[in-house]
């Protein structure tokens, strides 16, 4: 017997205590002791109802997601739903905080569901590139209808208790103790003689429109396909008898777990969490964080401002003039009134930011009591350097001062200053109050308790921390460089911006790199250019249209006209014929003979090129593991979380035929493609990028 599940007796209920903190995921040995407590209560003398109840935070999250990919052990969550579901006593969920997956299918298991006001239920499997696999896909349109269980499993949304009571998936709601509003239901039920109600015994629900469902659903997952398989799976529910639509759901799930999809989204739940875990920070105590400073106020310090007064932090925010510093809070009203719209926040809370957190100033001496300034100036060193200059001269001892830099070398910003060690990059992303990446710079002479208070920011704002060293663009921005060089050499050799767009969101990317350019602005990439000329290398193959676009005064989505067009009112642009007439000229000029490129091989060379950089990142432990340049990647740059991150899909597509194909690449352009010396090491040594992970205490 095992001591996951304490049983207990209260007159003539029983409850079976699942006791696996921290949240209850149904391991072998909670499945073992569920089925053996269910014995045990059905042979217990005078036992009319059973309560299922969890121990902790939780009632239970699911499937025990670190036994994926291992041989599954009897008895199989399936088996044990069925099991509970035919007992011949009342079975009765008590639930409290979540109950997600495998959880709520155990509740679905169950004859009756109460629930805390303040739990939620939802079945995340597609998040895991899964559908629910025992008998969430066949029994929760039996009791919530169709439409609410496609929306549910395809969203993976996590639903509110009285959300799930209107739709008829919880029949009580109760504040209390779960396991004595379990015993007090269950005993209701069986004074009013209630009946046991097996959910798979209820009616199949009515039929809807499958097809249009299943392309809806596939169009939305761009590319994902665990979503549009629910929808084949819920509509098994509805056209087969109960224990066939079960095996159908099962083999869907067993196949779903085979796919390269569901390894790359499961090493995104374990990296996203592996990310801020840090063995260099363990025991370090991060510095005080009540009051921060952000200094400039246009689109990124407002958006910084605004993830700070939204997660309770006191923000002052430094302008040059009155004007522009009312300007900056006009951004930040802004901003809050979004967060008030969507019902991020209530109105109480939004007064209370804009009205008291909130202090806009003109004069550095505003920041002398700051714990932490953020500087978000603009973008050249002189400019960060008198900043920083004048942040050292007025902020309290112990201070973190930090750049927002992009790509400019931390380790310069913090020898102007006298205390170097409390000086680190917070690398935001545009709007800050929205994109979850922060790379955390960490310099020469960083601290560790202000790397630790970068990251404890960073959690405070909700964020994804990531922690980068030192170099040009840091982890993502150097990255990109590189992949967007990639795509304009295919570019100059025969592709389109066009195609490579399509051909990298049919890949799964939320947008294509000139897509992406217009909505960044293509002055950010000219000035970065014009920057970069006086060293760049002489082997070094530069595109020269995109400046072309630039002269002309086109910069993207902000003058309505680059890679794309944009009319006011429309989403998205159209292809500028006006680029495809610079692009042949600069072939023509370079005497390029275009050759054809099909998709596949966009796809890739823009992913080899990206891989190994990423591979030089690690390499040169600017990244400190590939884990953290994945996150980078898809948190910051629209990487499809299907995929896992670059170094994830490296490792899932065979890291020699990659170092191959750069080999191959690199006969070419032996300067741009030169390979990782990690990639060619990995090879050789026949290990992974995942190795190195694992290694590195994942
Ligand atoms: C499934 O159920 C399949 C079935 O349909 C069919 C099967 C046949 N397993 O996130 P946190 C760990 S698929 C193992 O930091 P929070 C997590 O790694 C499953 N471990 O806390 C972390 O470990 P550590 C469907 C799990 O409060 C610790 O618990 N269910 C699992 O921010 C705390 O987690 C899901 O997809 C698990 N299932 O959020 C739910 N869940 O401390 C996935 C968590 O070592 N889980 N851990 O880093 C979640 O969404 C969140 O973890 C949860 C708590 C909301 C539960």
């Amino acid at each position: 017997m095992t001591d996951k599940i304490a049983y207990s007796r209260h007159g003539d209920v029983a409850v079976l205590r699942i006791q696996n903190p921290p949240v209850n995921a149904l391991g072998h040995a909670v499945r073992e002791g569920l089925a053996a407590n269910m014995d045990r209560a059905e042979a217990d003398e005078g036992v009319r109802a059973v309560v299922i109840v969890g121990d902790g935070r939780a009632f239970i999250a699911g499937a025990d997601i670190t036994e994926f990919g291992k041989t599954p052990l009897e008895p199989h969550l399936p088996d044990l739903c069925n099991r509970i579901e035919a007992s011949p006593l009342l079975v009765v969920a008590s639930m409290h905080g979540v109950s997600l997956g495998g959880g709520l299918e155990v509740a679905l298991s169950a004859h009756y569901r109460i629930a805390q006001p303040s739990s939620r239920v939802g079945l995340p499997e597609v998040h895991l590139g899964l559908i629910p696999g025992a008998g969430g896909t066949q029994r929760l349109p039996r009791v919530a209808g169709v439409e609410n269980a496609i929306d549910i499993i395809t969203t993976g949304r996590h639903i509110k208790a009285a959300e799930a009571a209107a739709m008829g998936l919880l029949d009580k709601v109760e504040e209390g103790d779960p396991q004595a509003v379990g015993i007090a239901y269950a005993e209701g039920l069986l004074a009013a003689g209630a009946a046991r109600r097996p959910v798979s015994e209820l009616p199949a629900p009515a039929p809807i429109d499958w097809d249009a469902a299943y392309a809806a659903v596939l169009k939305k997952g761009r590319g994902q396909l665990s979503p549009a398989q629910a929808v084949r799976a819920v509509q098994a529910s509805v056209e087969m008898p109960f224990d066939e639509g079960l095996k159908a759901e099962r083999k869907m799930f067993s196949d779903l777990m085979k796919t390269d999809q569901r390894e790359g989204m499961i090493h995104a739940f374990f990296s996203e969490r592996a990310v801020s875990n840090l063995p260099e920070l363990k025991g370090v105590e991060p510095r005080d964080l009540k009051a921060i400073g952000v200094i400039g106020g246009g689109t990124m310090g407002a958006g910084i401002a605004t993830a700070a007064l939204l997660s309770g932090l006191r923000v002052t925010l430094l302008e040059m003039t009155d004007d522009a510093a009312e300007a900056a809070r006009g951004r930040i009203a802004g901003n809050l009134s979004g967060a008030l719209k969507r019902g991020k926040i209530s109105q109480d809370k939004h007064d209370a930011m804009l009205n008291d957190a909130l202090v806009v100033a003109t004069d550095y001496d505003a920041l002398k009591d700051a714990d932490l300034v953020i500087e978000a100036v603009f973008e050249e060193m002189e400019v960060k350097k008198k900043v920083f200059t004048q942040l050292d001269a007025v902020c309290k001892p112990g201070a973190v001062l930090a750049t927002n830099t992009s790509y400019l070398d931390v380790n310069e910003i913090a020898a102007i200053t006298n205390r170097p060690e409390d000086v680190i990059g917070l690398h935001f992303f545009s709007p800050a109050h929205v994109m979850k990446l922060l790379e955390v710079v960490v310099a020469d002479k960083t601290a560790k308790d202000v790397t630790a208070t970068g990251f404890a920011l960073g959690k405070m704002l909700g964020k994804v921390a990531v922690r980068a060293g030192v170099c040009d663009g840091f982890i993502g921005n150097r990255i990109l460089s590189t992949y967007r060089t990639a795509a304009d050499h295919m570019i100059l050799d025969g592709a389109s911006p066009f195609q490579i767009d399509k051909a990298l969101t049919d890949f799964g990317f939320a947008m294509g790199p000139y897509a992406v350019a217009d909505l960044a602005g293509l002055d950010i990439g000219w000035a970065m250019r014009k920057r970069l000329a006086p060293t760049r290398d002489p082997r070094e193959r530069v595109g020269e249209y995109p400046d072309r676009l630039c002269e002309a005064g086109h910069f993207g989505q902000k003058t309505g006209k680059g890679f794309y067009i944009y009319e006011t009112g429309q989403r998205g642009g159209t292809p500028n014929p006006e680029v495809m007439d610079l692009i042949e000229a600069e072939r023509a000029e370079k005497g390029i003979t275009p050759k054809e490129f099909t998709d596949e091989q966009i796809v890739r060379r823009y992913m080899a090129a990206m891989v190994n950089e990423a591979a030089k990142v690690v390499g040169e432990g600017i990244a400190r593991r590939p884990l953290d340049v994945d996150m980078t990647l898809l948190f910051g740059y629209g990487f499809p979380r299907y995929r896992g991150g670059p170094l994830k899909w490296a490792d899932l597509t065979g890291l020699p035929e990659l170092l191959k194909d750069i080999e191959r690449y690199a006969e070419e352009d032996d300067y741009f493609w030169a390979p990782a010396p990690l990639l060619k090491q990995l090879v050789a040594e026949g290990r992974s990028f995942d190795d190195l992970n694992k290694e590195a205490g994942k």
